[in-house]
């Protein structure tokens, strides 16, 4: 039992949910790995949604609303974490929803699916094909799904498939708290913040934005600002954290 009073509580219950759907087969024990990098990198970057970021949620709504086919892609980390969030996304957005893994079972497929669905989330099923350019089991995708998308929300990605996607024409949103990584580089949008923020602000955005505003965040979106801000950010933490 976490006391909510606990300085450390949203952290804690964090790391509670990702180990107990990591008993439960849905997050890997490489994602209990992955989930401790992320924690690393919200801590330098003070556990808050930086005002960059805020930007790059509002510019990842406009991206959504404006694609012809967009796709959420949820891996086991997103499950646990934010199975009802994502469901408010799809709602707001308007986006279908494809499990896709890197550690692939058809087991932890249905187990995802079934998280998703049992938070009321609408999620793709059918016969998953070797449709992107890579060698990894992440290469299985629906025909009808991502392969058909124009525009992909990555949360929690590991950069191959983002980089695939992007060369197959696709934009793609990264939502990775690591601005240094191989996806955060390469994605067209990274959203430099944590995933249980990150979503409940696109989804907010995606339900007040107007065409005139969808359109300038689209046409003015830089991903190496939005990087190189999160690194500013880091460092000046860093810089002044014993001041
Ligand atoms: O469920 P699977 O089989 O598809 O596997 C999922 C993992 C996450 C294990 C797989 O995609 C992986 O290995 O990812 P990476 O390469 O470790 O990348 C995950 C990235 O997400 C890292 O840069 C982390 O810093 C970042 N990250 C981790 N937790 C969070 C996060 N970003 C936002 N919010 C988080 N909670």
């Amino acid at each position: 039992m976490i006391p909510a009073d606990h300085p450390r509580y949203t952290s804690l219950i964090a790391r509670e949910k990702i180990s107990r759907f990591a008993g439960e087969g849905i997050v890997t024990l490489e994602g209990l790995a992955a989930h401790g990098r992320g924690e690393a990198f919200d801590y330098l970057l003070g556990e808050k949604t930086i005002k960059s970021a805020f930007l790059a949620e509002e510019t990842a709504a406009a991206m959504l609303l404006a694609a012809r086919s967009p796709v959420i892609s949820v891996n086991g980390n997103t499950a646990a974490l934010c199975a009802d969030l994502i469901h408010e996304l799809q709602e707001a957005s308007g986006a279908a929803v494809e499990v896709n893994l890197f550690h692939r079972t058809e087991e932890r497929v249905e187990k995802i699916s079934t998280l998703l669905r049992d938070n009321g989330v609408v999620v793709l099923s059918g016969k998953a094909e070797r449709l992107l350019p890579l060698s990894h089991d992440r290469a299985l995708c629906l025909k009808n799904g991502m392969f058909a998308a124009d525009v992909i929300l990555v949360p929690l990605e590991d950069g191959d498939r983002c980089s695939a996607l992007v060369s197959m024409g696709k934009k793609v949103i990264a939502i990775d708290l690591n601005p240094l990584s191989r996806t955060a580089r390469t994605a067209t949008l990274t959203v430099v913040d944590e995933v249980t923020r990150a979503i409940p602000n696109i989804s907010r955005f995606c339900r007040s934005l107007d065409r005139e505003r969808t359109e300038t965040l689209i046409r003015s979106c830089d991903n190496t600002i939005f990087l190189k801000d999160a690194i500013d950010e880091i460092s000046g933490r860093l810089t002044h954290a014993l001041d």
